[in-house]
């Protein structure tokens, strides 16, 4: 059975497949599975490789582009229920799944692709045995990604800080777009017409209907982790 899901997996796009039993998906943050799905009993997680050129290009436009573009070869998302949290943690599930460890930048990193790998996993209730979890230390606690961080996010560790981060790596997103609303709304009606053909307003027009659009990638690219 796991093989014909891994296959079935790769076929359609993912780089690595795991499985985790869901007694070992351990994410004191978010949700008990049951809560998504009754009776789930397993987990598959799927990785999708990165990019290295896209990753790496100067054009920000490029970048962005090209984690859509993975995104969309993967056919589920599990999204941030409300605020930062998700209704299932990826990385948690990663790790449950044998694809990967924690590494000081809190990502997930998988033996073969490092740090440049993105997951997605589908709730099922077949009673599959996890696979056998990643025992190394892939991270050499280089210290990179946090010296690296253009936000200082990853100061504390085993913590991301969120508000940091989203400033950086989405300022597009629904924080950006209450901030020059909330200068328009003190504006003078000069102002006002201004801002509505400033550059700045094109560009949150656009990421609104783009949806979640990343910026930064330090992290995932400074990472020497298996490269
Ligand atoms: C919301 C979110 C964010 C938010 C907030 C993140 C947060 N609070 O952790 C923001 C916008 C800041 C963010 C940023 C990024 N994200 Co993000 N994000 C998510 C999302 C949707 C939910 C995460 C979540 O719920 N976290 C909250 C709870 C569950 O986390 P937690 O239990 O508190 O665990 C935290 C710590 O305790 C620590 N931790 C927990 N256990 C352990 C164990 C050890 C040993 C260590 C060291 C640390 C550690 O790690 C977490 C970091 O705060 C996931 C997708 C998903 N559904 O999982 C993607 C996801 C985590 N993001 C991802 C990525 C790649 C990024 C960015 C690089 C942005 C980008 N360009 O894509 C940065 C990296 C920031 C970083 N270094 O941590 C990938 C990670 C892939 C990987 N290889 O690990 C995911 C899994 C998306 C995906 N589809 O693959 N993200």
């Amino acid at each position: 059975m796991k093989d014909a899901i891994r296959n079935f997996g790769r076929e359609n796009g993912a780089d690595v497949v795991g499985f985790a039993a869901i007694e070992d998906y351990r994410s004191p943050r978010t949700p008990d599975p049951c809560t998504l799905l009754p009776g789930v009993r397993s987990m598959v997680v799927l990785g999708y490789r990165e990019l290295d050129g896209g990753l790496e290009s100067e054009n920000e436009r490029i970048r962005m582009m090209s984690r859509l573009a993975m995104m969309n070869l993967m056919t589920r998302k599990a999204a941030p229920a409300m605020g930062v949290v998700a209704d299932l943690s990826l990385r948690h599930a990663a790790v449950a799944a044998g694809l990967g460890v924690f590494g000081r930048h809190n990502l997930v990193i998988h033996p073969r692709y490092g740090t440049r790998i993105i997951f997605t996993a589908c709730l099922t209730d077949l009673p599959l045995e996890s696979d056998p979890p990643v025992r190394d230390e892939l991270c050499n606690q280089c210290n990179l990604c946090v010296e690296s961080c253009p936000a200082k996010a990853l100061d504390e560790e085993g913590k991301t800080d969120p508000m940091k981060c989203l400033r950086v790596s989405q300022p597009n997103g629904i924080g950006g777009a209450i901030a020059y609303a909330k200068k328009f709304i003190g504006a003078t009606p000069e102002t006002r017409k201004e801002q509505l053909v400033n550059p700045r307003f094109l560009e949150l027009y656009q990421a609104s209907f783009i949806g979640f659009e990343y910026h930064c990638f330090k992290c995932e690219t400074v990472c020497p982790a298996c490269r």
